[in-house]
């Protein structure tokens, strides 16, 4: 599956080392390849820090949902406060299941692909690099 990573506060390189990091020593978890990081100019609410951008392809053994929780677990790690911040806000650290492998899902928590797949060109960049054609894997996905 692919997981983007985002920061846009605080020391922005360490979070995203952090998660990886703690993603790989996940039970069930592995990070099997990385995209370059990216510096990218803030979606969202005006006046926010440009952000660091990173992809990554995670082997698992875990459910969808619990990949989830493990995520919500690692960005709390990094301080991440989501009554201080707005949607689209700053973060220290952002994770979003991007893609898990042909899989659909759509629960109130968790809904893969990530909407904004088709909206996002760092993350299109950060497929890329990991030999993923975006459009191609999305289509691949049943609706
Ligand atoms: N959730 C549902 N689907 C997913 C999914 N596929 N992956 C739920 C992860 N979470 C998912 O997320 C709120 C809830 O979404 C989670 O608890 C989970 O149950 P959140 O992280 O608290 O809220 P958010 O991040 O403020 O909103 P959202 O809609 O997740 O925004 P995004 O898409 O994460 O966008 N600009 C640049 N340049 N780079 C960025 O990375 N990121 C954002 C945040 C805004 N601007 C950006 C970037
Ligand atoms: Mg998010």
């Amino acid at each position: 599956m692919y997981l983007a990573l985002g920061s846009n506060l605080g020391d922005r390189a360490a979070h995203l080392a952090h998660a990886r990091a703690r993603l790989d020593a996940l039970p069930g978890v592995r990070v099997a390849a990385a995209s370059p990081v990216e510096e990218t100019a803030p979606l969202g609410p005006a006046g926010q820090d440009p952000y660091l951008n990173q992809m990554l392809a995670l082997r698992t053994t875990l459910e969808p949902e619990a990949l989830l929780d493990a995520c919500l677990a690692v960005e709390a790690e990094r301080g991440r406060d989501r009554a201080a911040s707005p949607r689209w806000g700053a973060r220290t650290l952002d994770l979003d299941v991007v893609l898990f492998g042909a899989r659909r899902v759509a629960t109130p928590r968790l809904r893969v692909p990530h909407p904004e797949l088709p909206n996002r060109d760092f993350w299109h960049r950060g497929l890329a690099a990991l030999g993923v054609d975006w459009r191609e894997a999305l289509a691949a996905v049943p609706a």
